[in-house]
């Protein structure tokens, strides 16, 4: 690299970085909870550095994009009740506080589940397990109390947990042997009791496999006739690239769905890695000894991979859209790469990639996948009538690479106004856009290209996605730059767009005359006419 080029480059790093922060609080984020809003519900399943640490970046991540939580492990038995007769509630409360301050539903994981449940809750004092009786008081007892506590601000609640085989039959667990299979009767009968209001989940894996599916439904449905309170059914979700098939989702959805019973996915990833042998449960009692064969993206993942997961994201999210009046919520299992069990199951220490973040906390080709297939638009139509207020957009030159950049941003204008390296030339307002996000308004995205340096707008969703989706893409998202009109109004004029393939740039004009003059003179190799990319004011 010439020394020129180097500090082109490194200025152009300077500007990105003063034009993220400007733009990013220009207007609303980019979300799947706004995307999906129509749809379901959008959660995260959250440890205690959001909550208790409230790490900053992973909570705008949660904020951003969720309307929903759920505690990957904090209101577990052994989490908030330790021994039988010592509740802890410090980081079960910070949960549910976080929550609320939100503004978040709240999803409570879980009330009986054979793991993560002390030994010591199934026995007496000299270690036997204790009577059916003093079970059901109990599971009675923890219920009560843990649900109680919480009455009115959790909406959601796994009553039980996995509490079934894969072929199908009950699971031998404590609470089946001490208590009989009757214990899934009595503790959505007892959770009913403590909050009518709430939604009372069976939550399960493999629900995908037909012996296993077949057989749980068959008991939900004779619950469901003896009048026991089942709300929904919990789909966990932890499934892989190439399995299960959309068939088998789609199958299971539509078994579920004839319960009658709403659905929740509660615990999405996609898996990337080799399965460890044949297993595709979720059982966390179940592990294999860590070998390189199974470890293969330690360093980093190739971009066909993460291609190859962007477009399973996203016709899962296709698939969760056909039943989206069934279904309640879909739940990511943790936010980014790094915090995901999956590094550590079914072998520990291996490096994984199933969420829709990465290591960096950025979002990857599966977010912008599934953003690509989100029904609503990102922004919601404006509900303001106000009068437009037309701002103008700043045009600069640059002439290193004779492309050419736009803000109504008085901090960028003035730092690129300040350049005295001739590297950048005001050329004046290009036009007048909307400073305010009213009647037909419509927002303009902008994208940072890190290898060009120069930035892209677009007023279409569907484009911006696309090219964000892409794993070899080599734009960032920074935000929505300004506001314009996607339909002609009186007054209004069409900014027309051209692309100029020798910088990667775009360059846009409402001036007519300027459109006619360029497309007649400059060749198609150097500025190519893409057409009318917005309407706005002269
Ligand atoms: O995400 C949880 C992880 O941090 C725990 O180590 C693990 C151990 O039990 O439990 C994980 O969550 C499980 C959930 O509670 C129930 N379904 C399977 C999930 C993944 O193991």
């Amino acid at each position: 690299m010439t020394p020129l080029k180097l500090a082109t480059a490194c200025f152009a790093t300077a500007l990105s970085a003063l034009i993220l922060s400007s733009v990013a609080n220009a207007g609303a984020p980019f979300s799947m909870r706004d995307g999906y809003r129509s749809a379901f519900h959008i959660g995260a399943a959250l440890d205690s550095r959001v909550f208790v640490n409230e790490d900053p970046v992973l909570s705008d991540i949660v904020t951003g994009q969720c309307s929903l939580i759920v505690a990957g492990n904090e209101l577990k038995w052994e989490s908030l009740h330790p021994a039988i007769n010592r509740y802890d509630f410090s980081k079960a409360d910070s949960f549910v506080n976080w929550g609320e301050r939100n503004g978040m539903q709240v999803h409570g994981h879980v009330l009986v589940w054979h793991s993560q449940t002390p030994s010591s809750a199934f026995k007496d004092a000299s270690g036997r397990n204790v009577s059916r009786d003093e079970m059901i008081a109990r599971m009675q007892d923890h219920i009560r109390t843990v649900m109680g506590r919480y009455k009115g601000r959790i909406q959601t609640w796994d009553v039980v947990n996995e509490a079934f085989n894969d072929d199908g039959t009950l699971r031998d667990s404590p609470w089946s042997r001490i208590i009989g299979p009757d214990f899934i009767e009595i503790a959505f009968r007892t959770a009913r009791e403590v909050d009518p209001s709430v939604m009372l989940v069976y939550n399960d894996y493999s629900w995908v496999n037909p012996a296993k599916r077949a057989g749980i439904l068959a008991h939900i449905r004779q619950l469901l006739a003896k009048g026991v309170p089942i709300d929904a059914l919990g789909i966990q979700g932890h499934w892989q690239l190439g399995y299960p098939s959309l068939e088998q989702v789609d199958a299971t959805l539509w078994d579920l769905a004839s319960t009658g019973l709403k659905i929740l996915i509660t615990e999405l990833d996609i898996d990337v890695l080799p399965t460890a042998w044949d297993y595709t449960g979720a059982d966390i009692n179940v592990r294999f000894e860590l070998q390189d064969s199974l470890n293969p993206y330690r360093e980093t993942i190739p971009p066909a991979v993460l291609q190859q997961q962007a477009d399973r994201y996203a016709a899962l999210f296709t698939k969760f859209l056909e039943y989206k009046d069934y279904i309640h919520t879909v739940t990511f299992w943790g936010i980014t790469d790094q915090d995901s069990w999956l590094n550590n199951f079914p072998v520990r220490g291996r490096t994984n990639y199933p969420m829709v973040y990465n290591r960096d906390n950025q979002p990857k080709p599966a977010y912008f996948s599934i953003m690509n297939v989100a029904p609503d638009p990102l922004v919601p139509p404006a509900t303001a009538t106000d009068p437009y207020v037309p701002i103008p957009l700043y045009r600069f030159h640059r002439t290193t690479n004779n492309s050419h950049f736009f803000t109504v941003t008085k901090a960028e204008f003035d730092a690129l106004s300040a350049d005295t390296s001739g590297t950048w030339v005001y050329e004046g307002p290009s036009h007048h856009v909307i400073g305010n996000h009213t009647q037909n308004s419509t927002p303009v995205y902008r994208l940072f290209n890190r290898v060009s340096g120069s930035h892209f707008y677009t007023a279409s969703k569907d484009e911006m996605v696309g090219v964000l989706s892409n794993p070899s893409s080599i734009f960032n998202y920074e935000g929505i730059a300004f506001w314009v009109l996607a339909a002609p109004i009186p007054g209004a004029q069409p900014v027309y767009r051209f692309f100029a393939p020798p910088s990667g740039s775009h360059f846009f004009t409402i001036n007519e005359q300027e459109k006619d003059v360029l497309r007649a003179t400059v060749p198609s190799t150097q500025l190519s006419y893409d057409g009318v990319a917005w309407f706005a004011f002269p």
